[in-house]
């Protein structure tokens, strides 16, 4: 019966540490909160270079949803007198040290694509909130329907928060597009410590210790 008892115990222990390693850090991640034309998200950033605001629409949009009722819309208008390499888009930052394995991923469809060019960005800040690095998953080329972006990556040293960026970028005067985004996420990878493994082991020992002199 102890046996079982104890196994039970060693089974669950595992078991919330593995449950701890899969909590999406973001927070609206599947946009399901609505929102009027180029206002912020819940929780996340509006970013926008364009000159003017008839370039580029930010909404939330019932049209397509990978999950739930809604997803979030860039709609990207062709206007050539505006300089190139813009971007607009969406950020969240999140406490994250140095050398935590993190994966981002997000969902992605694009439509009427033209010289418009969506990604996934991760920035890695120091304390002064100064980029010490970046990283990005491009989207396939063309149009495509719901697509996963997704990067799996070691943050570098002296990492503070990380920036994720659901971003379009343009490449062109001409550019355009119909880009819906939705599920984001960020997960940092458990890895339990020594120190909490030690403690874990030493518990179990004494409780070990403690079903002995019971019998
Ligand atoms: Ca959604």
């Amino acid at each position: 019966m102890k046996k079982i008892f104890f196994l039970g115990l060693v089974v669950g222990l595992v078991l919330s540490l593995s449950s701890a390693a899969h909590a999406n850090m973001l927070v609206n991640s599947s946009f399901e909160t609505p929102m009027g034309d180029n206002a912020d998200p819940d929780g996340w950033w509006g970013l926008r270079e364009f000159p003017t605001a008839t370039d580029v629409v930010m909404k939330t949009a019932t049209a397509e949803q990978y999950s739930g009722a809604q997803s979030g819309r860039i709609t990207m208008t062709a206007n050539t007198s505006t300089p190139r390499n813009l971007w607009a888009g969406w950020g969240q930052e999140v406490s994250i040290g140095a050398g935590q394995q993190i994966t981002a991923s997000a969902w992605l469809k694009a439509t009427a694509r033209n010289y418009a060019n969506p990604k996934l960005q991760l920035e890695f800040k120091d304390m002064g909130g100064v980029q010490i690095n970046k990283t990005s998953v491009a989207a396939p080329a063309g149009t495509f329907d719901w697509t996963n972006l997704s990067t799996t990556v070691t943050t570098p040293a002296g990492t503070e928060t990380v920036l994720v960026n659901l971003l379009v970028e343009k490449t062109s005067g001409g550019a355009s597009g119909e880009f819906y985004w939705d599920d984001a996420s960020i997960d940092v990878a458990a890895v339990p410590e020594p120190a909490s493994l030690l403690l874990l082991g030493s518990g179990l020992v004494g409780l070990l210790g403690v079903s002995r002199k019971k019998k």
